[in-house]
């Protein structure tokens, strides 16, 4: 039966690039093949329960907006109704994943016990929504930010107490993104950090979240989740400053605790921006270290410096995002999920859905332009160009030589260096006749 909270909102369905529906897709084609692989398969869109059915529209400076049959969500009825919702959403949608928070399923319980129960309860509810249905999750995390026992970190926690309910938190979450058979299991550490360096042991810190991780993968294999492990980067906010600051910070901070091999990276647009680099400079090294796990897809607002979480409408952007997880492959158990939210002001069922479908049409829109740039190859020829020195016996060789013994060389051969064009507005208007 029906909650009716979407009534009047009909499957949304494509209609192609002139279409004039606000609520159909224009490029989004499941099924339309790029590159060899169904658009949905080298999509792999998620919804984030936390934003679309949990947040309540607050900001710093007024609290809740939205008025749902679900709220106030305090109550394990209440979050089966909001379960309900949800898989309306994502059938209307057709989304194939999803993504929770334990927060975001039911209400906080005060005890670790109660906390377990009722998140066992609640995704027991969803697997049997899930029996059947298209929707299945893409990940599941712990949310180990909001409650205040939190406030000074989960595994950095200066008490000894937070780092055991954290472990016994993410035990459950795992345990319940298991059953569930998520694809992922994501780490965002939100207060992961430090406020002051006046009162932190930074050292100590690193290394309990390093013993933490570790005990991750260890349980991941004790129970046989087939699942990625993945951490978040992001520098800031909450916390002043975090450690898992950006994709080189945490591929630095995996080495360090040998984990490289065994967790990889969900990268995001707004972090992105927030540490200071474009998404596809972090995708890019990502898939040169090999360590793209998946992404979440949002933009922020480039003048308020914040983590606004807005759904991704910039074409260019995206399609220069798709282009680096495509040149390393695309998603294999990853997907694009979106970690995006509604304006405080959007407080419609269907405002909920249109933000969807657009940004589902602008990721779709960019993965095309970005396989198209791909299967020209003008992007490619370039860097061939540019690199093709390197491809000579007597330049490979010098990287197995020495400083002495290049030096001599410079001086015998006489080597004088010519400088080139590193020719970027004809890189860029080529990106820009696909876009
Ligand atoms: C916070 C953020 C989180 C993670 C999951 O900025 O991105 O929602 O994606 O905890
Ligand atoms: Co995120």
């Amino acid at each position: 039966m029906s909650t009716g909270f979407f009534d009047g909102i009909a499957p949304i369905t494509f209609q192609g690039r002139d279409g004039t529906d606000p609520l159909a897709y224009r490029h989004y084609d499941p099924e339309e093949v790029v590159l060899g692989k169904r658009m949905e398969d080298h999509l792999r869109f998620a919804v984030a329960y936390w934003h679309s059915f949990a947040w309540e529209g607050g900001d710093p400076f007024g609290g809740q907006t939205f008025v749902r049959p679900w709220h106030p969500q305090d109550d394990m009825g209440r979050a089966r109704m909001k379960a309900d919702v949800a898989f309306e959403m994502f059938d209307l949608l057709g989304v194939p994943y999803f993504c929770w928070h334990d927060l975001d399923l039911r209400p906080e319980q005060g005890s670790f016990a109660a906390n377990r129960d009722t998140l066992n309860e609640i995704t027991d509810y969803l697997g049997e929504k899930m029996q059947g249905n298209k929707t299945q999750l893409l990940w599941g995390t712990a949310n180990m930010f909001t409650d205040r026992r939190w406030m000074g970190g989960a595994s950095t926690n200066p008490d000894p107490d937070v780092f055991a309910f954290a472990a016994a938190t993410v035990k459950s979450c795992m345990d319940a993104t298991h059953k569930l058979g998520g694809q992922n299991y994501v780490l965002w550490g939100g207060r992961e950090g430090y406020e002051t360096l006046l009162n932190t042991d930074m050292g100590a810190e690193l290394d309990h979240m390093g013993r933490f991780l570790s005990m991750v993968v260890e349980y991941k294999h004790k129970i046989g989740f087939k699942g990625q492990i993945l951490v978040e980067p992001k520098p800031q906010e909450p916390s002043k400053h975090q450690y898992d600051f950006d994709v080189a910070t945490c591929i630095g901070f995996l080495r360090k605790y040998g984990l490289e091999s065994e967790v990889k990276l969900n990268i995001e647009q707004g972090h992105a921006i927030l540490a200071g680099h474009s998404f596809e400079h972090e995708l890019a090294l990502a898939v040169s270290e090999g360590m793209l796990g998946s992404i979440d897809m949002n933009r922020n607002d480039y003048q308020s410096g914040w983590d606004t979480d807005q759904f991704p409408n910039n074409v260019p952007e995206v399609a220069l995002a798709y282009y680096h997880i495509l040149k390393g492959g695309g998603f294999t158990q990853g997907g694009t999920n979106f970690d995006a939210k509604l304006r405080r002001q959007s407080i419609d069922a269907e405002d909920l859905i249109a933000a969807h479908v657009g940004g589902m049409d602008v990721c779709a829109r960019g993965l095309k332009a970005a396989a198209a740039m791909i299967e020209d190859g003008g992007l490619d020829a370039a860097l061939a160009e540019r690199y093709a020195g390197w491809d000579t016996a007597e330049a490979k060789a010098m990287l197995d030589s020495d400083l002495a013994t290049i030096a001599q060389r410079v001086e015998r051969e006489g080597i004088a260096p010519q400088p080139r064009s590193g020719r970027q507005e004809i890189l860029e208007n080529y990106v820009n006749r696909f876009v």
